[in-house]
């Protein structure tokens, strides 16, 4: 109690001004920040500086199902820090890490052979641009340099994550930065052919088609991969069309270019199965991975490879490094210790099964919001779904993002954490969650919506 009543004070007399907050509307929040200061976290809820529980609708970023100051967790990473806290990465191993590898690729679709270790999924993104680029150079296609994203992509923040990403905030600023000899596909998202759809929307497919028009222009002999997020996560819930990735691979394979899922929100459950491969049906060449390995205790990402890709560098004399590349914090022991951790608790739980219980009960509730004020759109597919809602209008004009952050506020104040971005509110509630808890959200979020007109 003595620990809890030192945060709380700290938090309500918070000097603001040192920290500068990342995709945050800094002045705004640090006018009131006190409302939005977490100090405590357990199971499915957050408690705020001011006392509030907050239900954690999108388990924190994405990142924590499992809930909050896991036992199984909390225990192993509490172990790891006295056995073996650090071990470098280069040259040198640990046993936690080896076999962590072998447990993804366990879970991994079938063909998958090995584990390059991040800390982030931007990391993720980044690796797995350069070994596509650096697979082809090993394979004799040197020319094979481009790399083809997606509009409303979301691949986190490095130089190459935001060069094959499609946000137009994320790239504007840093337009001198972008990787030269990148394309994109059309993102699938068309309100008039899908809103409204349950699970994946039967309209789009077709436009997987695109990708041959893009090789039609460059050339496959100069594109080396292809990279998409299986289930768009970031730009607001884009469910991929039935039919559309698997016609992504197919003309991946007929012209020799890699495909690579960007599974850092779909990986280790979300859509209930381990990745949204296996809930597709479609294998990709390179997965990349965060968030949920760790149930987002500490920063860990990566990239699954197949086994050919590995093997395209393992040449050359055999005291050479093959690949330049990695990063101090690499299979980090600590990282690793909670990633085992996560993983014996999603088996022992059950957590995959669990996710494909809630499903129909979130999609059944969150489609019930269907007709509330300025709902254009509702979309799910696992245990994620999204609103998206009509911009509020002042003298005649539209003020994006205003509904969606007041429907925030006040769901916030009803207990209730969101995430939104632009007008669309998400939420990918925790696997721990019961019945009732999606169900009261879902009705929270209903009485906010119908307050903000
Ligand atoms: N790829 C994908 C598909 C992601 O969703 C990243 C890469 C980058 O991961 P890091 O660990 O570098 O942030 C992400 C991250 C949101 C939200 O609410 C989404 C992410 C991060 C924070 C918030 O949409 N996705």
């Amino acid at each position: 109690m003595k620990h809890e009543t030192a945060v709380m004070g700290q938090a309500m007399s918070l000097r603001t001004g040192a920290y500068w907050m990342p995709f945050t509307h800094n002045r705004y929040l640090k006018k009131n920040p006190r409302s939005r200061i977490l100090a405590r976290a357990e199971g499915a809820y957050y408690t705020t500086a001011e006392g509030k529980r907050l239900f954690d609708c999108v388990s924190g970023m994405w990142c924590c199902p499992l809930g909050h100051g896991h036992p199984k967790i909390a225990e192993a990473v509490a172990r790891q820090v006295k056995e073996l806290d650090y071990s470098p990465a280069f040259q040198m191993g640990h046993p936690k890490i080896f076999s962590l590898a072998e447990r993804i690729v366990a879970l991994a679709p079938a063909g998958m052979g090995q584990v390059f270790f991040v800390n982030s999924g931007s990391e993720a993104v980044d690796t797995a641009l350069k070994i596509a680029v650096a697979y082809h150079r090993m394979k004799g296609e040197a020319a094979r340099t481009r790399l083809i994203g997606r509009e409303r992509g979301y691949h986190g923040v490095g130089i190459g994550g935001i060069s094959v990403g499609g946000i137009a905030p994320n790239r504007k600023m840093f337009a001198p930065l972008l990787l030269q000899g990148v394309d994109h596909l059309p993102h699938t998202y068309n309100a008039a052919e899908m809103a409204f759809s349950r699970g994946q929307p039967k309209w789009g497919a077709h436009l997987a088609d695109e990708l041959e028009r893009l090789v039609a222009l460059h050339d496959a002999s100069t594109i080396a991969a292809v990279i998409v997020e299986p289930m768009q996560g970031s730009a607001g819930v884009i469910v991929p069309p039935a039919g559309y990735l698997e016609r992504l691979r197919a003309i991946c394979d007929k012209h020799g270019m890699l495909l690579i899922f960007d599974e850092v929100i779909t990986g280790f459950g979300r859509l209930g199965e381990p990745f949204g491969a296996q809930r597709f049906g479609v294998a990709p060449d390179m997965i990349t991975f965060a968030k949920i390995v760790t149930n987002g205790v500490i920063p860990m990402g990566g990239v699954i490879v197949k086994p050919a890709i590995y093997d395209a560098f393992m040449t050359g004399p055999d005291i050479a490094v093959e690949l330049f590349h990695g990063y101090t914090y690499s299979g980090h022991p600590m990282a690793a210790a909670a990633a085992h951790a996560t993983l014996d608790a999603i088996e022992e739980e059950g957590s995959f099964k669990r996710v494909r219980e809630l499903e129909p009960v979130l999609e059944q509730a969150v489609h019930s919001l269907k007709g509330e004020p300025g709902v254009a759109d509702i979309r799910n597919i696992g245990l994620v779904a999204a609103i998206e809602l009509e911009p509020l209008r002042e003298n005649g004009q539209a003020r994006p993002g205003a509904r969606a952050l007041e429907v925030f506020e006040r769901a916030m104040e009803d207990g209730m954490l969101f995430r939104f971005t632009g007008d669309i509110i998400a939420m990918a509630p925790p696997f721990i969650s019961t019945q009732a808890e999606i169900e009261t959200m879902v009705e929270k979020l209903r009485a906010a919506i119908r307050a903000v007109v």
